[in-house]
């Protein structure tokens, strides 16, 4: 048994991650803005499952946030910084500066605070795993991906730095990067168009956040010696596409 924190919990991958690792016998702290969403879930989980109210752009409250924990909670053996979005899909050139400020809080200083706040535990107790969503899209490049992007770009080279860091430690680090996945509100936030969102999927069989939650079951069940950087998944139907060439 672990106690594990979920950043975002209250809907798609991280609220999969948590109903499934709470079947599987594990404490997990959850977190999200969505208060009702996080009492729902406590209400199904049981006490095997604390939720916090907290936005990972609060940097005062993640500053504080382990000391904060219930006694019988503040030794988080795994971190899965989960929360995150994207907004918007148009060219760079046509971007609200608004919408890249908050995928820069929000995908990478809140992941790179978050992480920084539970470093000393782990390493005072040499024992700790840290798990990042990153995203296909931190590798390959498509138009609209711009800035989000580059903010999992980061967070893949964020947890690669963090391993030689913690060499010598027993603490490890791992990033998943999914393609194409349902099931979530990713393209509602994203597209802020219900319909629009709901088009995205159409006639194509994605990856489901019980999928982003079995990978993370997976990760946890290698042994201690094993760390595995990063796991890059696509749903069957999806592929990288070719290079871009502009032809007069
Ligand atoms: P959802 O929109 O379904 O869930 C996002 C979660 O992040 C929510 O629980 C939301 O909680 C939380 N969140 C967003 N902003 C904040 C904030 N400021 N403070 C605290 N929590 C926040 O998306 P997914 O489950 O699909 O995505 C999860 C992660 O996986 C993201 O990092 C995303 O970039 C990544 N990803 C998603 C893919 C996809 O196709 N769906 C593919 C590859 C990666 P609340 O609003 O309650 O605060
Ligand atoms: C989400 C996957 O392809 O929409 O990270 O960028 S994609």
């Amino acid at each position: 048994m672990a106690v594990i924190l979920v950043t975002g919990a209250t809907a798609g991958f991280g609220r999969a991650i948590a109903m499934r690792l709470v079947k599987e016998g594990h404490k997990v702290i959850g977190t999200g803005r969505r208060k009702e969403r996080l009492d729902a879930l406590h209400h199904e989980l049981g006490d095997a499952f604390l939720p916090v109210e907290l936005d990972v752009t609060d940097e005062q409250k993640i500053a504080s946030l382990p000391e904060s924990l219930p006694s019988a909670w503040r030794q988080v053996d795994v971190l899965i910084n989960n929360a995150g979005l994207a907004l918007g899909v148009g060219k760079a050139q046509d971007a609200d500066l608004r919408d890249w400020r908050t995928m820069i809080d929000t995908n990478v200083t809140g992941v790179v605070e978050i992480t920084r706040a539970f470093l000393p535990q782990m390493i005072e107790r040499n024992h700790g795993y840290i798990i990042t969503l990153g995203s296909v899209a931190g590798t390959y490049p498509y138009v609209g991906g711009n800035v989000y992007g580059a903010t999992k770009a980061f967070v893949g080279q964020f947890m690669r730095n963090l391993r030689t860091d913690l060499l010598g430690t027993r603490i490890r680090a791992s990033t998943i990067e999914p393609g194409l996945c349902g099931g979530s509100e990713f393209s509602n936030v994203r597209l802020r168009d219900n319909q629009k969102a709901a088009d995205v999927y159409k006639g194509t069989d994605p990856l489901t956040p019980e999928d982003i939650a079995s990978t993370v079951s997976w990760l946890l069940s290698q042994p201690p010696h094993v760390n595995i950087n990063a796991i890059e998944m696509m749903p069957v139907c999806q592929a990288a596409g070719g290079l871009a060439v502009d032809r007069k």
